[in-house]
């Protein structure tokens, strides 16, 4: 059972994780690897959380802080936010239960870009780390440990915890080994060089991470697989969002402001970024490169038709069928892909040198191009800003794309006003729509305005949004007038009160 753990030092803490679980204390700040549903520990935080819901029973409430990559799954997530016990919770997280307690503010979230996870923590803001609790496939001879399906902040965990807890989880394919790059040259200010990394499939670090095994607690071995969730198949939405961005990218490489392989392509998370992917399969590019968070199911999709040249990320997201694939011919993929920490995957630095096309979903926007990514009618998480502001205000061109309605038709995806901004008109350049793309770039406010009524809006809700942006200019500058206060968020009270943003 042992034969993943090559070190003897590291054989000789092998535990349950019932035990593993038993040396976590209420009050910690724990660090877990995991993004977006892979790559997370499965067994210590169940553990966990059955200790938790134990002691909360018996009158002693057992809380802990939770710090991750990014989003992880039911068994870490999942269960400690149903036995109510997490404090505070960072920087990302989508599961649903935990979205729950979120917006009943019973777990204090921090909503943080992704790539100043690392170098906060670094910097001793975020407060002391207690317990890392790691997934990796394996522990080589030396105490250095082969990274699992994601690599996120595991780097800084490891090195910034007091006390590390690993999982070797045998499920993960061995084929993974070789796939990562760890870079160990980040320095704080004023030490900070430049990253060099200038192509999207240079290696820059080691294949391992470092890891003190005087620090290394407990090992935990487990056979259990990530959570990989199915994709919508494309619907028609879908596919008219997908189009309209070829054509755009199309129409820039014409006018050559990108190069016919295009620059390398950042895709976010969701159905609709999945979509976009599967799109660029019949589309004229290649061969692409992605530097991006995330490979999606369309990345394989694009790697096998030979149209992605090679894809370098943080993490998988996969779906089960997509993840079998990649299982089976893994060591095909590895020379193919590359996994970063985040850090390192959303670098601004690196983003902004390699010019990347970034592509993101989003709640709602204005018709100045303001975006809101993360909170519904400004009150309630969805799931946090993500990656998505690392690679907007970096990128070469930055698209954000939504369906033109949500809920049926009775909300707008474009109104005067957002309810809460995460991307500022200036990081956003071309928002997209089923109902067309409007291309922002060199346009001052008033412009934007015309441009996105006209080509993203539902026709429903044009001729609201124009009445109001025409009143709203007033023949100033101004973006919502001062003749009309609170007229601007009147949609979404509006929706609150009616069930619709559409007027009686
Ligand atoms: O609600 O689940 O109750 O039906 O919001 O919307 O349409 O499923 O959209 O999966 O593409 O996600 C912005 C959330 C879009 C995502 C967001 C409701 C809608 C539904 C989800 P239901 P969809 P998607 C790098 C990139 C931030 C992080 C990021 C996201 C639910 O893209 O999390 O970009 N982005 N990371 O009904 C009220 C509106 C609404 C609305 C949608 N205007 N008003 N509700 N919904 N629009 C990768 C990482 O960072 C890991």
């Amino acid at each position: 059972m042992t034969d993943r753990i090559g070190c003897a030092t590291l054989r000789a803490r092998v535990t349950d994780a019932d035990a593993a679980a038993g040396l976590i204390r209420p009050g910690e700040t724990i660090a877990a690897s995991g993004f977006t549903g892979s790559g997370y520990p499965k067994a210590v935080p169940q553990a966990l959380a059955q200790r938790m819901a134990a002691e909360g029973a018996a009158g002693r409430p057992f809380r802990v802080n939770l710090w991750t990559g990014a989003s992880t799954g039911p068994e870490l997530d999942g269960a400690l936010a149903a036995v109510d016990g997490v404090a505070q919770r960072l920087p990302y997280s989508s599961d649903p239960v935990a979205r729950e307690k979120i917006n009943r503010g019973e777990i204090d979230y921090l909503d943080m870009h992704l790539s100043q996870v690392a170098p906060m923590a670094w910097e001793g803001v975020l407060g002391t780390l207690d317990t890392a609790i790691i997934e990796v496939i394996g522990v080589r001879a030396d105490g250095s440990l082969i990274p699992s399906s994601s690599v996120g902040n595991n780097k800084t965990w490891l090195d910034r915890a007091k006390r590390v807890i690993l999982e070797v989880n045998r499920w993960q394919n061995p084929a993974l080994e070789g796939m990562h790059d760890i870079y160990y040259g980040t320095r704080l200010p004023p030490e900070r060089v430049p990253i060099p990394l200038v192509r999207p499939d240079d290696r820059i670090g080691s294949a391992y991470f470092a890891c003190d095994p005087d620090k290394v607690i407990a090992v935990v071995e487990t056979d259990a697989p990530d959570r990989n969730l199915p994709f919508a198949a494309p619907d028609d939405t879908a596919r008219a969002i997908a189009g309209h961005i070829i054509e755009f990218l199309a129409h820039e490489v014409s006018r050559g402001r990108l190069p016919p392989e295009l620059l390398p392509i950042q895709s976010g998370v969701g159905n609709i970024a999945n979509a976009v992917l599967s799109g660029l399969i019949d589309a004229p590019f290649e061969p692409m490169t992605a530097y991006t968070e995330v490979i999606q199911d369309g990345m394989i999709d694009l790697l096998d038709a030979g149209k992605l040249r090679m894809a370098s990320a943080t993490a998988f997201s996969l779906s089960p069928q997509a993840a079998t694939r990649l299982n089976a011919d893994m060591s095909a993929y590895r020379n193919r892909m590359i996994l970063r920490p985040q850090e390192m995957s959303n670098h601004p630095e690196i983003v902004r040198r390699l010019g990347c096309i970034a592509m993101n979903g989003l709640i709602e926007a204005d018709i100045y191009g303001n975006v809101n990514s993360t909170l519904v009618m400004g009150s309630r998480i969805q799931n946090g800003i993500g990656g998505s502001g690392d690679f907007a205000r970096n990128a070469y061109v930055s698209i954000f794309m939504t369906p033109s309605t949500a809920k049926g038709g009775k909300i707008s995806a474009i109104v005067p006003q957002v309810s809460h901004v995460d991307h500022i008109m200036q990081d956003v350049q071309v928002i997209v729509t089923e109902q067309g793309l409007a291309d922002l770039r060199g346009l001052s406010p008033r412009q934007r305005a015309k441009l996105v009524i006209e080509r993203c809006a539902h026709p429903d809700y044009r001729s609201l949004l124009r009445d109001y942006a025409v009143r709203a200019h007033g023949g100033s500058y101004g973006l919502h007038a001062p003749s009309l206060p609170g007229e601007a968020l009147s949609w979404h009270r509006r929706f609150m009160e009616t069930g619709t943003m559409l007027p009686a």
